[in-house]
């Protein structure tokens, strides 16, 4: 049986402004599991963009005093060269004024208002315009007589009226709160009751789809009861675009039925978006007639150590081009993958970051591998030694075992996906690899021409323990791994998913070769001393 599709899909962004240390987290993630799952030999489409239409974005343009489209290509281009630079493997990327795209918006638009989902009506609500979200007075936040956002927690002052459609929700609303609470699409599933007890048990409103003040957006299609020009609401527009760059709705992709039907289906999102990606994204798909995905992993977020969400708006950004230029960009992948948990925010600190890839990418990993290549050079004449069975110890077959069990503890964790908790499974092993070189002393075997055997399988089981570990590393860090392979003159076999969880892979009589530090280790006074400048 050929392995199933995989589609992984990071939210596409907003290009009123600069990619940013957020952005990227989301984005090496989805990267992360794309790789790991063409590892596994599964056909993957890995998928990400930019959400370029709305109010919000008409007025930065108009502020800026430029056309909306040629303010908005600036920072798609951005976006572009920063995915480029962290070594992004992405296969699409959509941009909602693409013409596949609009075409699909107006053909599900009309499907919905076909099936009777659809109707027009009239709209008198409060509006939060960054967010491009109604609300309704019940669901904001009231404060001294002032409404807030429950999303981005800023004051919410316009009121709107306009002709409008609507999508009906409540045909969804028993269906949706069965998706939330047993079917596992939502992850961490602890977010599930939040939403269930915020938006369904409080009444699911019919959602507000069309716009006729906003201008800069998808056109609806006239339909015969259209008076006036609509826009498509946002993020029907943009939620849309998991399915339009598969060709759902188009012609200029054929994907659908094999990365959408018949595919796992993941979407990747902060924990702020992910009423869209279940309660609306819900009603849509089912009233289109379309497949609900299968996962939606909704992280936490990157926050500054004094508790705050780091954000363009908030102005407390880090810039991952700076940060890539002095760490290198392998270690600015691991350190965010490594460091943000499976179901909270992560505080970041340069020193924390720091440590990290002290701590793991140079004193654990660099060194187990440049301490293996330098010892074989020494004692084997840079030949990777056969392994001699009637030689082991008990060091070694505990290595050997904690190893090979490696691929199926994290193939359990991805599912999730606990990418995080997957490469601290990882180190798990380096650690052990690590202790082994100091349980086995291998300078002392060294001296004693009868501890040959010995120390020839220590060396063995460590260059094997390496290359296990570096599979599972290398989609967090691709550009370090290749390096690792050559090093250990690993090719084939050695580097296929099918050995990652067999030792002795490494055929008979390979060469080593030694190099620089993989990861030269950081002096962190200094390096503090320096982000401060920066
Ligand atoms: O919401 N920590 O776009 P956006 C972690 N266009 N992740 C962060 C982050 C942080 N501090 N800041 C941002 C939109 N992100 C919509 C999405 S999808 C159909 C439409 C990441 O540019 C995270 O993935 O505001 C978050 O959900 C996303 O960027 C928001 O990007």
């Amino acid at each position: 049986m050929s392995a199933k599709p995989f589609y992984v899909t990071t939210p596409i962004y907003y290009p009123s402004g600069n990619p940013h240390i957020g952005h990227c987290y989301s984005t090496v993630l989805c990267d992360y599991l794309a790789r790991y799952n063409r590892f596994k030999g599964r056909p993957v489409i890995f998928a990400t963009g930019t959400d370029e239409h709305g109010a919000k974005l008409a007025a930065a343009a108009e502020k800026a005093g430029v056309d909306t489209l040629e303010y908005i290509d600036g920072f798609v281009g951005n976006f572009k060269k920063l995915w480029t630079y962290m070594n992004i493997s992405y296969d699409r990327f959509v941009r909602t004024t693409d013409d596949y795209h609009i075409k699909t918006v107006q053909y599900i638009f009309t499907v919905l208002h076909d099936k009777g989902y659809i109707y027009k009506g009239e709209y008198q609500g409060k509006y939060c315009v960054p967010c491009e979200s109604f609300w309704t007075d019940a669901q904001l936040t009231k404060k001294d007589d002032k409404y807030y956002c429950p999303d981005c927690g800023r004051e919410v002052t316009e009121n709107r009226s306009e002709e409008a459609y609507f999508l009906k929700m409540s045909p969804f609303a028993a269906d949706i709160e069965k998706m939330l609470l047993e079917s596992g699409y939502l992850r961490p599933e602890n977010r599930a009751k939040e939403l269930v007890n915020n938006f369904i048990k409080t009444g699911l409103d019919d959602l507000c789809v069309s716009r006729t003040s906003v201008k800069w957006g998808i056109p609806v299609p006239k339909f015969e009861d259209t008076s006036a020009e609509h826009t498509v609401y946002v993020w029907l527009d943009a939620l849309t675009n998991y399915i339009s760059l598969l060709g759902y709705g188009n012609d200029t992709f054929g994907d659908f039925d094999t990365f959408w039907n018949n595919a796992e289906v993941l979407h990747v999102t902060g924990k702020e978006i992910m009423r869209f990606h279940t309660i609306i994204w819900y009603a849509i798909l089912k009233g289109a007639g379309v497949r609900f995905p299968d996962k939606l992993y909704s992280h936490g977020w990157i926050i500054s150590s004094d508790g705050d969400k780091m954000s363009k708006s908030k102005g407390n950004v880090l810039d991952p081009f700076i940060l890539g230029g002095r760490y290198g960009v392998d270690a600015v992948r691991y350190q965010m993958l490594r460091d943000m948990p499976y179901a909270s925010d992560m505080p970041y600190s340069n020193e924390n970051m720091l440590n990290r890839i002290n701590a793991d990418l140079a004193n654990s990993y660099g060194n187990l591998v440049s301490r293996t290549a330098s010892m074989i050079e020494k004692y084997f004449g840079g030949v990777i030694p056969n392994y001699i069975a009637s030689a082991e110890t008990e060091y070694g077959r505990d290595l050997r075992a904690k190893a090979v069990a490696l691929k199926a503890t994290v193939d359990g964790l991805l599912d999730y996906p606990k990418v995080g908790d997957a490469l601290s499974a990882v180190f798990d092993v380096i650690s052990r690899a690590n202790k082994y070189i100091d349980e086995t002393a291998p300078w002392v075997l060294a001296k004693d021409e009868t501890k040959l055997p010995e120390l020839g399988n220590v060396l063995r089981n460590l260059a094997e323990a390496i290359r296990i570990a570096t599979l599972f590393l290398a989609p967090a860090i691709p550009d370090t791994a290749p390096k690792v392979y050559d090093i250990f003159g690993l090719t084939g076999n050695a580097l296929s998913y099918e050995y990652a969880d067999v030792f002795d892979t490494i055929p008979g009589n390979t060469k080593v070769k030694t190099t620089a530090p993989l990861f030269p280790r950081l002096d962190v006074a200094k390096e503090i001393a320096y982000l401060q400048e920066t």
